[in-house]
C-alpha cells in the first residue's frame, strides 16, 4: 500500500488533489492531507490533520509515524501580488516550510518521492521570447514567488543529493477553477459578476492589466497531470522537470469578455491601479510536451465548461 501524504491539502490545489487521489487510489494507498486551516468535510478515504511545516517537531514526529511513500507537496504562499507584499512570509513558507519538509522526509528509512510543485513562474524574464517555453528553458525568476520557488528547486536538489528520494518537480502554470479564492485573476472577475448579478455590488468591476497574455488549464487538469506523474513515478528520473500548462495563452482581456457573455446582467469595465501590475511580461505560456510524452496527459477541459464552473461557484459563496 502507498502512503501518500499531500501538503496544502485545505487549500485550493490541495482538496482538489486529496479528492482525486483518494478516488484514484482507492484501495491501493491512504491518502492523508496536512495544512494549517480546517479542512471541513473529507472525501472518502482520506484523512486529514491540521500541521504548520514550520512547527519542525511536530511535522518531524507526523512523518515519522505516516512514513509517506508518496508526497505531493502544494504548501505555500502561493499568489505573486501577495508574495511580493509579504516577502519574508513567503520565504518563510517556501523555503524554510520545504526544508523542514525534506528534512523530515530524509528520516524515513525507505525514502519517499517528493513531488515538488513549484511553478510557471520561475521562468520569468525568459517568457520575454513571447514564445511557449520548455523545460530546457534557463528559469530567469524575478520577484519574490517565482525566485522562492526556483531556490526551491534548486535547494531540494542539493538537500536530497544525499539520501535515496525521489525528486520531481512540477512547474504549474496558471491554473482555474472552483474554490479559488480571489487573490487570482480569473476568480476575482468571477466573484465580482456574482456580486453585481446579486445586487451586492453597482454595476461595474475592477480589473488590472487586460493586455498580458497567460496560459489557463482548468484546476481538473492540473491535479490530472499530478495523479499521472504520481502514478507513474517509478519511470521517472529522479530530478525530473515538468510544465504543466496548455501551450495556448490567452488574454486576459479575452478572458474577461468571455466571462461577460456568460454574465446575467450587463456591467463596466474600470481600470483600478492598485489592480495592475507592473509587469513587463506580456506573454507567459508553456510547452508541455515533456509531460504528455512522459504520461499521455493531454488537457481535457473546455474552456467554456470551466469558466462556468468557476463563475457557479461564485454565485454559490
Ligand atoms: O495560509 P493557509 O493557512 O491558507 O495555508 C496554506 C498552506 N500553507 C501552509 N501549510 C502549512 N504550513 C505552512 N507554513 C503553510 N503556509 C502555507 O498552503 C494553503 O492552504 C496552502 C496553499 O493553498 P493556496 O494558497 O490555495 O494555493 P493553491 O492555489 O492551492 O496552490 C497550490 C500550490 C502552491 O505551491 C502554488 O505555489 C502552486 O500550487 O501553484
Amino acid at each position: 500500500m502507498r502512503r501518500i501524504l499531500v501538503t496544502g491539502a485545505a487549500g485550493f490545489v490541495g482538496r482538489h488533489a486529496v479528492a482525486a487521489l483518494a478516488e484514484r487510489f482507492a484501495g491501493t494507498a491512504t491518502v492523508v492531507g496536512i495544512g494549517r486551516g480546517s479542512f471541513g468535510s473529507l472525501p472518502e478515504g482520506a484523512d486529514y490533520r491540521q500541521l504548520d511545516l514550520l512547527d519542525q517537531a511536530s511535522l518531524a514526529t507526523f512523518v515519522a509515524a505516516f512514513r509517506p511513500t508518496d508526497i505531493l507537496h502544494l504548501a505555500a504562499l502561493s499568489s505573486v501580488q501577495q508574495a511580493g507584499d509579504l516577502p519574508t512570509e513567503t520565504w518563510r513558507a517556501n523555503l524554510v516550510g520545504l526544508l523542514n519538509l525534506a528534512e523530515a522526509a530524509m528520516e524515513i528509512a525507505s525514502p519517499p518521492n517528493l513531488f515538488f510543485v513549484s511553478s510557471g513562474e520561475v521562468y520569468g524574464r525568459a517568457f520575454l521570447s513571447g514564445a511557449p517555453l520548455s523545460e530546457e528553458t534557463e528559469p530567469q525568476p524575478v520577484g519574490s514567488y517565482p525566485l522562492s520557488k526556483r531556490l526551491g528547486e534548486q535547494m531540494l536538489r542539493d538537500v536530497l543529493a544525499k539520501s535515496d528520494a525521489k525528486l520531481i518537480v512540477l512547474r504549474p502554470f496558471n491554473h482555474i477553477g472552483p474554490g479559488q479564492d480571489e487573490r487570482f485573476v480569473v476568480a476575482s472577475f468571477a466573484g465580482q459578476i456574482a456580486r453585481i448579478e446579486a445586487g451586492s455590488r453597482p454595476p461595474w468591476i475592477e480589473v488590472g492589466n487586460l493586455s498580458a497574455s497567460r496560459d489557463f488549464l482548468d484546476i481538473d487538469d492540473v491535479v490530472g497531470a499530478y495523479l499521472g506523474l504520481i502514478a507513474q513515478v517509478d519511470a521517472l528520473e529522479s530530478g525530473a522537470v515538468f510544465n504543466i500548462c496548455s501551450g495556448l495563452p490567452r488574454t486576459i482581456e479575452s478572458v474577461l469578455a468571455d466571462l461577460r457573455a456568460m454574465a446575467r446582467v450587463p456591467f463596466e469595465v474600470r481600470i483600478a491601479p492598485d489592480r495592475m501590475r507592473p509587469s513587463e511580461i506580456a506573454v507567459a505560456a508553456g510547452d508541455a510536451g515533456r509531460l504528455t510524452a512522459a504520461t499521455g496527459w493531454r488537457p481535457a477541459a473546455v474552456w467554456s465548461e470551466t469558466l462556468s464552473r468557476v463563475l457557479a461557484d461564485a454565485r454559490a459563496r
